[in-house]
C-alpha cells in the first residue's frame, strides 16, 4: 500500500451508497446519411468485401471439413476448424478503424479478425511500405508465389498475401504466416497488427493487457483489442486480466505523462454459446457480458453492448471507445452481439438449439442486411455489390488452391530441424528500446545499495567464516543483478504481488521503490495468471518483463500461462516471437503444504521454458544476468531457506561487476574421486553436509556437483564426474516420485551405464504433503538419508548403522502404496 494514498475510516466507514449507471443495449442509431459523414463510399465497399471474403474463406473450410471437396476440388484438413459464419460483421466492425499500430489479440475462432484485420491496415498502408512489409517477411516466403501472374494493384496483392498466408498457415505450410508451426487457432501476422490468437478459452485476457501495458510504459501508439468469446468470460484469468488492466494505479501514481489507464478494449465476440452451452441462460448469470464492467471499475469499462449483426454499429462503437483509450480512460468492454450458423467445429451436430434459431439468424444474416442497407441508402446498386462479391470470392478460391498446391506452398519436410530450431531464440539483447532507461536517482544514492557495498563477498574474510549479516547474500546477489539491468534496457519492467513499497515478498526488490518510477516496478493484483500473462503480453510487443510468484505453490494459479503461453509462443510463432521474460518463483519453507513446495519437476517437463534454480550468491547474480539479457523465458527459482546464505564455494567472491554463468552449465562444487553427488536447489547444502562426513568418517572422495539449470542442461561433466567415481546419487527438495532427478538419473543410466558400479540413488522429499516447521526434518532429504541411500543401494559402509530405512524394498513398498 502506497503511503500517498491515506485511508481513513473517517471516510471508510462513512454511510454512502454504490452507484451504477445504464450501459447501453444496441443503442447504434444512425442513418446512412449520417454514416456518410464519417465513411467514404469506399469505405462501405471495403466492409461490404472483406465481409464477403471471410464469408468465402469459412464456407471453402466448412466444406472441405465436412465433405473434403469444395467447388470440384479436393482437399483434406486433417486439423481443426472453428468457424465464424455469421459473425462477419463483427471482426470486420471491430478491424475496420484500427491502425497496424492498434494490435488484435484473439481466440480459437479468429479466422475472421485476422483477415479482416490484415485488409484494414493494407488500407492504412502507402504502396512501397506495402511491398516492403510483404517483401522482407521472412525473405519473402509468403510474397514469392503470389507474385507470378499477379497483374492487379498492390493492395489486390496485399490482399491475396493475407488470405494464402492464413490458409497456408492453416494447412501448415511453410508459406504460413507462422510457418505452419501455429496453425488454425494461433495465427497472427504481426506487420498488419494480428498477435497470438489462442486455443485455450480466454487465453488473450492475460496476455493482452501486458500487451497494452507495454505500450503505456513504452510510450508507443496504438491501442490492443483483445478478441474473445462469451464463454471466456467464465475464466479467472479474463477476470484477473480486466482487473489488471483496470488498476486505479494508472491514474493514481503513475506518471500523467503515459497516458492514463491501459489501451485496452476486452472485446467480447459474443456469439451466443460455448461449444453448446449457453452462457445467457444457462452457464452464466450475468445475462449480459456488458454487465460484467460494472463489476470491475466505477467507470464500468465503458461497457456497451452493441449489435455485431451490424458492421456500422460497431464502427460506431469502436471509435468511440478508441477515442476513450487515447483519453487515458481504458480499460473498455465492449459485448458485440453475434451468431455462428456454423458449428463450434466439424463434429458439432448442433444438438444444442434447433432449426429454427439457426434460420432466424440466417435471415438476418449481416451480409444480407448489410447489402440491403446500402441498396436501399443509395450508395451502391445490387449489381455492384454482386459483382464486387463475386470477384473478392474469385480470389479467396484462387488463394485456396494455391495454399494447397506442394509446390507453392510446401510443407516442412518430415526430418526437418525447423521445430527444434524455434524452440528457444537463443539471443542475447542488452536493450530491447533504444532510448534512456528511467530511474529516479543515482544507484549510488540508494540506500540498498550502500548497505550491499559494506558486505564481505568472498567464502571467508580474515581467515574465519563470514557471519550472516556481513555476507553479500543471494537475496543481495538477486537484487544487483536486476539493480544493473534497470539500468540497461529501458523496457525492463518488473511486477507481481508486494513488489514495490513492501520491497517484494522476500526483500529481493527493496531499494528498487526509491529507484524506479511506478511504472517500472509496480504492485499487481493477486492475480498469479495476470502477473504471468502480462509479463507474456509485454514480451510479445517487444518489451522485457520480469515477473515474480511468490511461491511456488501458486504456480498453479498461472497454471496456463505459464504451461501453455510462456513456454509455448516462440515455438507455435515459427521463431518470430521473441519472449524474454524472467518468472521469479520462490519456493518456501516452514508454512507446511501449501506453501513449501518445489515444483521444478513441473516446469521441466514442459517444453520451450529455461529453467534454473541457483542457490549461491555467485550463480544466482551470475544466472540472473544471464537470463536478463537473453530473450527465452526463463523459470528462475529461489529458495525462501537461502536468501540470507552467503558465498561458500567461490573462493574468488562474487564480483561487483558484470559477469554471466550459462544458463545450462552444472557446476562442481567440490571435486572428489569416489562418489558423485548431483544436486538441484538447497540440497546442495545438505549434500555438502553429507559430504563432509562420508569424507571425514568413511574415507570416500566425493565430487559435488550443483545442476543449477533443469534445461537445458549439458550432461558433458555428470557423465565425466560418473565415469571417474562409477556411483552416484541425486538429490533435491521435491517429492521423490517424478521429480528432476529421476530423469537425470534415467539419462545418466543411458549415457553411462558401462562406468556404473550401481545404478543411480535418487533421494529427495517424501511423497507426502510438506508437513509443518517442526517436522521439516521428517520430509526433506537430511544428510543422514544421503549416507543411508549410499551404504544400502550404493557401496556397504564399514561399521555403519543406517537410521532410516533407503533399502530398494522399502522404496518398492512406498512406491506401491502411493506414498
Ligand atoms: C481452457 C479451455 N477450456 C475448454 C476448451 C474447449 N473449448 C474450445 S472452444 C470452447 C467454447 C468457447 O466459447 P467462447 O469463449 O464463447 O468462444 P466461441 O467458441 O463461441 O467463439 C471450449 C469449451 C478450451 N479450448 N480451453
Ligand atoms: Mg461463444
Amino acid at each position: 500500500m502506497p503511503k500517498s494514498i491515506v485511508l481513513t475510516p473517517g471516510a471508510l466507514l462513512a454511510e454512502d451508497r454504490i452507484r451504477f449507471a445504464d450501459i447501453p443495449v444496441n443503442a447504434y442509431a444512425r442513418s446512412i446519411d449520417e454514416e456518410r459523414s464519417v465513411l467514404t463510399t469506399q469505405d462501405f465497399l471495403a466492409i461490404w468485401q472483406d465481409m464477403a471474403a471471410i464469408r468465402e474463406f469459412e464456407t471453402i473450410l466448412s466444406e472441405i471439413k465436412t465433405k473434403r471437396v469444395y467447388r470440384g476440388v479436393a482437399y483434406d484438413h486433417l486439423g481443426p476448424a472453428h468457424l465464424s459464419i455469421g459473425q462477419e460483421a463483427s471482426a470486420v466492425g471491430m478491424a475496420f478503424l484500427l491502425t497496424p499500430d492498434d494490435h488484435i489479440y484473439g481466440s480459437h475462432r479468429s479466422h475472421g479478425e485476422i483477415l479482416a484485420k490484415g485488409f484494414s491496415a493494407i488500407r492504412k498502408i502507402d504502396e512501397r511500405a506495402l511491398v516492403e512489409v510483404m517483401g522482407s517477411y521472412r525473405d519473402g516466403a509468403i510474397l514469392r508465389p503470389l507474385e507470378k501472374g499477379h497483374r492487379g494493384s498492390v493492395e489486390e496483392l496485399a490482399i491475396k498475401f493475407v488470405i494464402f498466408g492464413a490458409f497456408s498457415e492453416l494447412f501448415a505450410k511453410e508459406t504460413g504466416f507462422n510457418r505452419g508451426m501455429g496453425g488454425s487457432m494461433h495465427a497472427f501476422f504481426t506487420p498488419f497488427g494480428s498477435y497470438p490468437n489462442n486455443a485455450i478459452v480466454g487465453g488473450s485476457g492475460s496476455i493482452a493487457p501486458g500487451a497494452a501495458l507495454f505500450k503505456r510504459v513504452n510510450r508507443k501508439p496504438g491501442v490492443i483489442v483483445c478478441n474473445i468469446g462469451d464463454a471466456s468470460f467464465g475464466c479467472g484469468p479474463v477476470w484477473e486480466g480486466m482487473t489488471f488492466a483496470a488498476m486505479d494505479q494508472y491514474r493514481t501514481l503513475w506518471d500523467p505523462a503515459l497516458g492514463g489507464g491501459l489501451p485496452i478494449v476486452f472485446h467480447c465476440m459474443n456469439n451466443q454459446y460455448g461449444m453448446g452451452g449457453q452462457p445467457m441462460g444457462e452457464t452464466m448469470g450475468c445475462r449480459f457480458i456488458a454487465r460484467i464492467g460494472a463489476g470491475v471499475n466505477p467507470e464500468q469499462l465503458h461497457a456497451e453492448r452493441v449489435n455485431g449483426y451490424d458492421a456500422l454499429a460497431v464502427i460506431d462503437a469502436f471509435r468511440r471507445k478508441i477515442q476513450l483509450l487515447a483519453e487515458g480512460k481504458g480499460p473498455v468492454l465492449l459485448d458485440t452481439v453475434t451468431y455462428r450458423y456454423s458449428g463450434h467445429s466439424p463434429s458439432d451436430a448442433s444438438s444444442y438449439r434447433t432449426r429454427d434459431e439457426v434460420d432466424q439468424w440466417q435471415k438476418a444474416d449481416s451480409l444480407l442486411s448489410y447489402k440491403d442497407t446500402l441498396v436501399r441508402g443509395g450508395v451502391f446498386p445490387e449489381h455492384d455489390l454482386d459483382e464486387a462479391r463475386a470477384g473478392i470470392e474469385t480470389i479467396v478460391f484462387e488463394m485456396f488452391k494455391l495454399a494447397i498446391d506442394p509446390q507453392a506452398a510446401p510443407r516442412i519436410a518430415v526430418g526437418s530441424d525447423l521445430v527444434e530450431r524455434v524452440m528457444f531464440s537463443n539471443g542475447r539483447v542488452e536493450a530491447c528500446d533504444t532510448r534512456q532507461p528511467e530511474l529516479l536517482q543515482d544507484w549510488s544514492e540508494n540506500p540498498r545499495v550502500q548497505q550491499i557495498r559494506g558486505k564481505i563477498r568472498t567464502p571467508e574474510h580474515d581467515g574465519a567464516p563470514v557471519p550472516k549479516l556481513k555476507a553479500f547474500s543471494v537475496r543481495d546477489a538477486i537484487f544487483e543483478a536486476i539493480a544493473y539491468r534497470f539500468s540497461a534496457d529501458p523496457t525492463l519492467v518488473a511486477f507481481g504481488e508486494e513488489n514495490r513499497d513492501w520491497g517484494g515478498a522476500f526483500g529481493v526488490y527493496r531499494g528498487l521503490t526509491e529507484a524506479l518510477p511506478y511504472h517500472r516496478l509496480f504492485n499487481s493484483p493477486i492475480s498469479e495468471a495476470a502477473v504471468v500473462g502480462a509479463a507474456v503480453g509485454y514480451a510479445m510487443e517487444g518489451g522485457r518483463a520480469l515477473a515474480e510468484l511468490m511461491y511456488a505453490d501458486f504456480m498453479g494459479r498461472a497454471g496456463d500461462e505459464i504451461f501453455n503461453q510462456l513456454s509455448k509462443w516462440q515455438a507455435m510463432s515459427g521463431g518470430l516471437l521473441r519472449l524474454p521474460v524472467v518468472l521469479r518463483i520462490s519456493v518456501g519453507v516452514k508454512y507446511g503444504a501449501q506453501h513449501s513446495q518445489d515444483w521444478s519437476a513441473l516446469v521441466h517437463h514442459v517444453p520451450g521454458l529455461k529453467v534454473v534454480y541457483p542457490v549461491t550468491p555467485y550463480d544466482a547474480k551470475g544466472m540472473m544476468n544471464a537470463a536478463l539479457v537473453g530473450t527465452d523465458p526463463v523459470v528462475f527459482f529461489e529458495s525462501q531457506r537461502l536468501y540470507d546464505m552467503g558465498e561458500m564455494f567461490e573462493a574468488g567472491g562474487v564480483p561487483e561487476g558484470w559477469y554471466e554463468i550459462p544458463i545450462g552449465e552444472p557446476s562442481i562444487k567440490k571435486a572428489g574421486t569416489d562418489l558423485t553427488i548431483i544436486t538441484f536447489g538447497p540440497a546442495l547444502y545438505t549434500a555438502l553436509a553429507a559430504a563432509r562426513t562420508l569424507e571425514a568418517q568413511h574415507g570416500l572422495s566425493v565430487e559435488l556437483v550443483d545442476l543449477r539449470s533443469a534445461n537445458p542442461l549439458n550432461f558433458d561433466p555428470l557423465v565425466e564426474s560418473v565415469r571417474k567415481t562409477g556411483k552416484v546419487v541425486l538429490v533435491c527438495e521435491a517429492v521423490e516420485r517424478g521429480c528432476l532427478m529421476q530423469s537425470v538419473a534415467a539419462n545418466l543410466t543411458q549415457l553411462a551405464f558401462d562406468a556404473l558400479d550401481a545404478p543411480p540413488v535418487v533421494v529427495g522429499s517424501r511423497n507426502w504433503i510438506t508437513p509443518a516447521a517442526e517436522l521439516e526434518s521428517m520430509f526433506f532429504p537430511q544428510p543422514e538419508w544421503i549416507l543411508d541411500a549410499v551404504h544400502e543401494r550404493i557401496k556397504p559402509l564399514e561399521g555403519y548403522e543406517p537410521s532410516t530405512n533407503q533399502t530398494e524394498s522399502e522404496l518398492a513398498r512406498r512406491l506401491k502404496e502411493g506414498i
